[in-house]
């Protein structure tokens, strides 16, 4: 069994910004072989899965994987990362894409524990474990740009880590927050609801570097489907999941998995998220026939 604080960990880490291209960052980790990785020498003490929503961003994706990967691996994890889009017709939906990258990542490895992470953020110390302690724990707790401090305290956004069973046991994620805000906070409504109690690293130690992007759409509905979230909680999650994998690919640095949703599987939405909703769903809209 590896030792339980990993030996070569140093604390503050250097985060290179600068995107090196993939034959470079591909030669750096040798020992990668589809997005997984785990100690050679000893038994790693936790299976985890890196999931991460994606959408063009193909700059912070290089920057992330040549991050991540050499931080891992010092944490003598048993790891896979993987990437999930879902078609570019159909609005940006992190929580949808988590629930996918959970069933897809427990279809292919007996993962115990799962994180829940953007692509923008970049961990600055090492001794910021990936691992999944009794309760579910909030990782980025100290972002720089909100100065290293927690913008609320009932956040759970950014970076987050859940076992397979509390993540089953809360249902995941809700599958209704298309476009940017809400599904986080959604998703800890769930976590009080089950009785569970959010644990944070302390902050001098979960520090990330964001990355710079521009700011996406807001949901206008988000916080209308915060507050009807304990209605749907049992029946809108990992158990209503529906969606049709386009594209898995075992790349060497990660796994790639593309869906879409089916018009069929749309029409639940329509009622919540879809109807009125002109800035972030006209393209679906004229795809869906939604308008
Ligand atoms: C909050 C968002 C979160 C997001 C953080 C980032 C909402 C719901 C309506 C209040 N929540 O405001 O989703 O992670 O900002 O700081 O928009």
């Amino acid at each position: 069994m590896c030792p339980l604080i990993p030996p070569e960990l140093v604390g503050d880490i250097p985060v290179n910004k600068y995107p090196l291209n993939w034959t470079v960052i591909e030669s750096r980790y040798k020992t990668v072989v589809n997005g997984s990785h785990r100690p050679e020498k000893c038994t790693a003490r936790h299976k985890v899965a890196l999931l991460i929503p994606y959408r063009n961003r193909a700059r912070h994706l290089r920057i992330f994987l040549n991050h991540m990967h050499a931080f891992l691996i010092k944490q003598q994890l048993d790891y896979g990362i993987y990437i999930v889009e879902i078609d570019e017709d159909i609005p940006f939906n992190r929580g949808f894409l988590f629930n996918v990258g959970f069933k897809e990542a427990s279809s292919d490895y007996s993962y115990d524990c799962f994180i829940f992470h953007d692509v923008d953020l970049l961990p600055q110390n090492d001794h910021n474990l990936y691992n999944c302690p009794d309760q579910p724990r909030h990782l980025s707790v100290a972002i720089d740009k909100f100065m290293y401090k927690l913008a609320y305290s009932t956040n759970f956004g950014g970076v987050s880590a859940m076992t397979k069973e509390q993540f089953t046991t809360v249902n995941g994620f809700s599958n209704f927050f298309f476009g940017w805000g809400g599904e986080d906070d959604d998703l800890y409504n769930r976590l009080v609801y089950h009785k569970m109690t959010i644990s944070r690293t302390m902050s001098d130690v979960a520090r990330y570097t964001m990355l710079s992007h521009k700011q996406a759409t807001r949901n206008p509905q988000r916080i209308k489907l915060l507050r009807s979230g304990k209605q749907r909680m049992q029946t809108d999650g990992i158990n209503s999941l529906e969606y049709k994998v386009l594209q898995k690919i075992h790349r060497k640095l990660y796994v790639h998995v593309t869906v879409t949703l089916e018009e069929s599987a749309l029409r639940p939405f329509k009622k919540f998220s879809l109807s009125g909703n002109t800035t972030i769903f006209r393209r679906s809209a004229a795809n869906f026939d939604l308008s």
